[in-house]
Order: structure tokens, then C-alpha cells, then sequence
């Protein structure tokens, strides 16, 4: 059985003391039945693989450069992050897509770059609150959907997850309800079934907001299988009930 994802999203967030301290926390509460990770700024991987090692948590990263190697100033390449024994990265994460300008056929190749080099990219998707309020809420999670499918064939569709957060909930506060996300995932859920054979073998994650009292819920849904959490895994018990509420 597919067993659910729980992703902490450090974003830009962390030192060396603190990083030791929270992964010391969660390593002592992990739960078992439900698979963990904690995407980490790329200069604490070392540290984090270090502490992480022999253990259940993956470890991630939070974007990758769609090239594999070569004059590329100041990117890190996928067989970089494999070679510290990364297994997820974040790709199209609604804040690099606002703030660097990554356009939808960007995010669709760095994902094929993570399938590359054996991670599996996380794939971020969702609306801005303008166009949810304009009811084009479909049209641009299609098309963001889309651009995957423009460069990667079904068996590399098979083997991403897909994150939806809906841009207005993140960070906010305000999660979206369970009804609304409920109507996204399984958009999401049939896109990929006119893609891939094994559709409700993909997993859909749920993130923006998510805290300990509105995992369980929101895990609850028939088409989610985990969340994508930032602002609660930066603390060890917060994100240790969200990691619980996914068994
Ligand atoms: C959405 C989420 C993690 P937060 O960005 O990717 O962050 O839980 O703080 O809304």
C-alpha cells in the first residue's frame, strides 16, 4: 500500500546549531507508517546527511538546475544532490516561480533533470488568489500540468509526485478547505489518469499552512497523500503531529 509523504520545507531558514537541534528532535519522534523528509538550503546537506544517515528521514533539497553539469555559475546539478544522498527536490516551488521568474516549461525540465538523476522531483502547482477569484482555478493548474507533460512521456509522470499549493495559502496562515483542495487533487488525480496507467500510484500532496490541527483532515482526503509543509517543520513537535496525522 502507498504509504503517505510528509515533506518539511526549510526554505531559506536554518544554522548549523539550530539545523542539529531540530533534526536531533524529529529524528527521536519520527513515526513509523509514514515516510518523512525535510528539504534543506543547499549548504546544510552536508550536515544534514551526516545526522540523517541509517535513519528514516529522507533528506531533499529545494530546487535543482535543469543542466547536468557545465558553466553554470552558481547552480547545483542533480547528481550533485544525489551525491549527498538527497531523494526529493521541490521543483516549481510558487515562490521560485514569482521571485526567479520559472516559467512552466522550466519547472517541467528541472523536473526531468531531478527523474535524471534519480530524485524525485516534488512538483509544485497552484493559483494565485486573482485567479481563483476569476474562476480560472483549472485553467491554470491545466496548463501548469500540461507543461510537464510537453517534456516528460508517461513513465517519467509515473515516477513524480505533484504538490498543489494554492499560492494564496502559503505562508498565510489560511489553508485552503478541505473541500477546495479535495476538488484540486482530484483534478489533479484525473489529469494523471489520462497519462499515466497507475494514476492513484502518483502521489498528490496538499501544501500551504498545514499545522498540526489541520493535517489530519486535510490527509484525510480520498486523493491526498501527504503534504509539503513549511512554516511547522522549522518546529520538531509541530511537525512531528502533522508527520503522525499522515499514518
Ligand atoms: C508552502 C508551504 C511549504 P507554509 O510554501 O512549501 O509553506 O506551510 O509555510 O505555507
Amino acid at each position: 500500500m502507498k504509504r503517505k509523504l510528509v515533506v518539511g520545507n526549510w526554505k531559506m531558514n536554518g544554522d548549523r546549531e539550530r539545523n542539529q537541534i531540530l533534526l536531533r528532535e524529529v529524528l527521536q519522534g519520527l513515526p513509523v507508517g509514514v515516510e518523512c523528509a525535510i528539504c534543506v538550503p543547499f549548504p546544510y546537506l552536508a550536515q544534514a546527511e551526516s545526522l540523517l544517515g541509517g535513519t528514516s528521514l529522507g533528506l531533499g533539497a529545494q530546487t535543482l538546475s535543469e543542466f547536468d553539469h557545465g558553466a553554470h555559475t552558481g547552480e547545483v546539478s542533480g547528481a550533485m544532490l544525489a551525491d549527498f544522498s538527497v531523494r526529493y527536490v521541490i521543483v516549481g516551488h510558487s515562490e521560485r516561480r514569482a521571485l526567479q521568474g520559472e516559467s512552466d516549461s522550466l519547472v517541467a525540465r528541472k523536473a526531468l533533470a531531478a527523474l535524471r538523476a534519480g530524485l524525485i522531483p516534488l512538483v509544485c502547482i497552484g493559483e494565485t488568489l486573482a485567479e481563483r477569484e476569476a474562476g480560472e482555478t483549472e485553467n491554470v493548474l491545466q496548463r501548469q500540468l500540461d507543461a510537464l507533460a510537453e517534456v516528460l512521456d508517461a513513465d517519467s509522470i509515473g515516477r513524480i509526485a505533484v504538490a498543489y499549493e494554492p499560492v494564496w495559502a502559503i505562508g498565510t496562515g489560511r489553508a485552503a478547505s478541505v473541500e477546495q483542495v479535495q476538488a484540486v487533487l482530484s483534478f489533479v488525480r484525473a489529469w494523471l489518469a489520462g497519462r499515466v496507467r497507475d494514476a492513484g500510484d502518483v502521489r498528490i500532496l496538499y501544501g500551504g499552512s498545514v499545522k498540526a490541527d489541520s493535517a489530519q483532515a486535510l490527509f484525510g482526503l480520498p486523493d491526498a497523500d501527504g503534504g509539503l509543509i513549511g512554516g511547522a517543520s522549522l518546529e520538531a513537535p509541530q511537525f512531528l503531529e502533522i508527520c503522525e496525522a499522515a499514518v
